[in-house]
C-alpha cells in the first residue's frame, strides 16, 4: 500500500496527490506538516518536507522524484508525453513550475499566508509581477495550437495548475484578455475531476484551518525561494527576519 505524506496547501504534495488520483492508484493519506505527525514525517524525511511517498520499505522524496517513480511503477495513464520532444517540454514546465514560479508565488504570500497589512517588502509585488509576465507570454505561446502544454494532459499541467491557482488571490494572475489561450487552459483543467477534488480540497483546509491573511510564526525557507528574493533584492528584509528568528531551516 502506498503512503502520501501530503498538505493541502503544498503546490508539490498537490501535484503527486492528482498524479496518484488521475492514474486511480489506491493510497493512504497523512497530513505531513500537521503538528501532530512531525514525528512521522521526520522520520521518512529529515529536511521534514511534503510530499513524501512510502510504497511499503520504499522512500521517495522530491515531487518530481514522486511523480517519476510513479510514472514507472504505473505507466498505465501516463503523465509523461510519449513524444521525446513534448517530454523534454512538459518537464521543464514541471521544473519551472517547481523552481520559479513557486519562489515567487510563496516569497508573495509569505510562504502561504499572506502579510500583515502594510508589512510587504516595497517592490515585491512588482517583481513578481515582472518576473511571470515572461512566463505567462511563454504559456500563451506553448498553448498554440494545443489544448494543454503536452499535447494530452501531462505532468506540465498538473505541476503549474496548483502555483496558477495562487497567483488569482495574490494579485500577480496572468490577465485573461491578453492570454486568452492560458484562460481557456486554466478553466479547462479546473473541469478535471482531479483539479476540482484538488481546488475543494485545498478550500477545505483553509476553511478548517480558519484562515484569514494571519501569518504564521515561523516560515520554512530554502533554495529556490531564497535565491528568487535575493536576486530581487530583498535581503535585507530577510535578513531580519532570520534576526527576528522567523525563519526555519529545512532539518538535514
Ligand atoms: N523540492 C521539494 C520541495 C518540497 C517543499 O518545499 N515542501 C514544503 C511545502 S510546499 C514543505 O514541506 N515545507 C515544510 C514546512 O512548511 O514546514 C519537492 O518538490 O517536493
Amino acid at each position: 500500500m502506498l503512503t502520501l505524506f501530503d498538505n493541502a496547501f503544498s503546490p508539490f504534495a498537490r501535484k503527486v496527490r492528482m498524479v496518484l488520483e488521475y492514474k486511480k492508484i489506491p493510497f493512504a493519506v497523512v497530513d505531513g506538516l500537521a503538528p501532530e505527525e512531525h514525528a512521522r514525517l521526520a522520520a521518512v524525511n529529515p529536511r521534514l518536507e511534503v510530499p513524501v511517498l512510502v510504497d511499503d520499505d520504499l522512500v521517495v522524496a522530491n515531487s518530481p522524484h514522486i511523480v517519476a517513480y510513479i510514472e514507472h511503477r504505473h505507466p498505465a495513464r501516463p503523465l509523461y508525453p510519449p513524444d521525446p520532444a513534448l517530454r523534454a517540454a512538459a518537464l521543464a514546465w514541471e521544473r519551472r513550475a517547481d523552481t520559479l514560479i513557486d519562489a515567487i508565488v510563496h516569497d508573495v504570500s509569505n510562504g502561504g499566508f499572506g502579510f500583515v497589512p502594510g508589512t510587504r517588502p516595497p517592490g515585491l509585488i512588482e517583481a513578481a509581477r515582472e518576473d511571470l509576465a515572461p512566463i505567462y507570454a511563454d504559456l500563451e505561446d506553448a498553448l498554440a495550437g494545443r489544448d494543454f502544454l503536452g499535447g494530452e494532459l501531462s505532468i506540465a499541467d498538473l505541476a503549474l495548475f496548483p502555483h496558477l491557482t495562487a497567483v488569482r488571490f495574490l494579485d500577480i494572475a496572468f490577465d485573461g484578455a491578453t492570454h486568452p489561450r492560458l484562460l481557456a487552459w486554466y478553466k479547462r483543467l479546473r473541469q478535471i475531476d482531479v483539479c476540482r477534488a484538488d481546488l475543494e480540497r485545498t478550500r477545505a483546509y483553509l476553511r478548517r484551518l480558519g484562515l484569514g491573511l494571519q501569518r504564521p510564526a515561523r516560515i520554512m525557507w530554502r533554495g529556490d525561494r531564497i535565491e528568487w528574493l535575493l536576486a530581487r533584492g530583498f535581503h535585507a528584509w530577510f535578513c531580519a527576519e532570520i534576526a527576528a528568528g522567523r525563519v526555519v531551516w529545512p532539518g538535514r
